[in-house]
């Protein structure tokens, strides 16, 4: 096992938390002890997250944390996993987990939700958290008794390795992989805004991390099952005035659109891609561009919110229509409907 347990482990020394400091005064130190705090020896925690590589990561840290504090952490998501790189990530380094909908949640003393809040999902709403740590602004409706939300961080793994240094707690390589290709999808490799802090706990976990773990999680993408799908996607592709354009058909989930319009903004001299396919039932379609002097949320919501739901940022977007909702000349959807209608609103 790689890591000291040298640190405020269980030696009594941790009394409870002296009064309430504002939360931008707290230090890290002052963050743990308030946190550890809240726990005893009997405590059986539940960590709940929505499974993406960030959530995933810190609920291993808590874990760590927690290890010698509590009787038992477990770690449940409602969410099923598909994106290839995140069964790649709980496969390869081993996260135990578990759904859920097959947990009951009595039977567990201490709740903590990470790298999200009780309002953000239905089935999160109806368990009551002992604490919250996440990086989302903060969102009404719920309250807990420990709170740490700061929404400057790029990463909830940022603020958990915080707590890890403050309680001398050096992460084993398989956390600490966990912990660095969070950050790395969370602030897309440091090209979204975040703070010196995220920057100095992904340069601690740096010299612990294991490269070669992060690139095999980074490279698995596709499935081979889906590369017929792109097969389908270049044979079906038009092009016109740096727009590609391409309809897939039926598709077993909107993901591999997304994965097929990523692929294709790649192409040189490509402005706009537009990826569209039907799922149960409802037409999706994925949009992508440079995003400069173009915006792909606002295209999406002018050709489709009359009758779908379609949004997004400057230089991604998707828009996802109720087939009953396609009016006639959009019935028998194909790559040239797609074209046409983008050529409408795009002049
Ligand atoms: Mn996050």
């Amino acid at each position: 096992m790689n890591g000291g347990d040298n640190g405020v482990n269980g030696n009594g020394s941790l009394d409870a938390p002296k009064k309430q400091v504002s939360n931008k005064k707290k230090t890290a130190r002052d963050r743990l002890l308030e946190l550890y705090g809240l726990f005893c020896k009997e405590d059986e925690v539940l960590v709940v997250i929505n499974a993406d590589p960030d959530a995933i990561a810190s609920a291993l840290a808590v874990k760590r944390l927690l290890r010698y504090r509590v009787k038992s952490v477990t770690i449940a998501y409602p969410n099923e996993i598909r994106r290839l790189n995140n069964v790649v990530m709980v496969d390869l380094l081993k996260i135990p987990m578990e759904r859920l909908h097959t947990i009951k949640i009595g039977d567990y003393t201490k709740k903590v939700m990470l790298d999200s809040q009780p309002s953000h999902l239905p089935c999160f709403e109806n368990i009551t958290f002992d604490v919250v740590i996440d990086h989302h602004p903060a969102a009404k409706g719920w309250v807990a008794p420990f709170v740490d939300i700061r929404k400057d961080f790029g990463a909830t793994a940022s603020m958990l390795v915080e707590y890890l240094r403050a309680a001398n707690l050096k992460p084993s390589v398989a956390l600490a992989t966990a912990l660095f290709y969070a950050i790395k999808v969370d602030t897309r490799n440091f090209e979204k805004k975040v703070t010196l802090s995220d920057a100095i706990s992904f340069r601690y976990l740096f010299n612990i991390a294991n490269p070669n773990l992060v690139r095999k999680i980074e490279q698995s993408s596709f499935r081979r099952s889906e590369l017929n799908y792109f097969k389908t996607a270049l044979n079906e592709m038009k092009v016109s005035k740096q727009r590609l354009y391409s309809h897939l058909g039926r598709v077993p989930s909107p993901d591999i659109l997304v994965l097929i319009a990523d692929f294709l903004s790649q192409v040189h001299d490509v402005a706009w891609v537009f990826v569209s396919g039907m799922h149960n039932d409802k037409l999706v379609v994925i949009f992508r561009c440079d995003g400069y002097k173009k915006n792909a949320g606002r295209l999406a919501e002018k050709m489709f919110h009359e009758i779908g739901s379609a949004g997004g940022h400057r230089e991604a977007a998707r828009a996802e229509v109720p087939l009953r909702n396609l009016p006639a000349e959009m019935q028998d959807f194909s790559t040239k409907t797609l074209m046409r209608l983008t050529v409408k609103h795009l002049q």
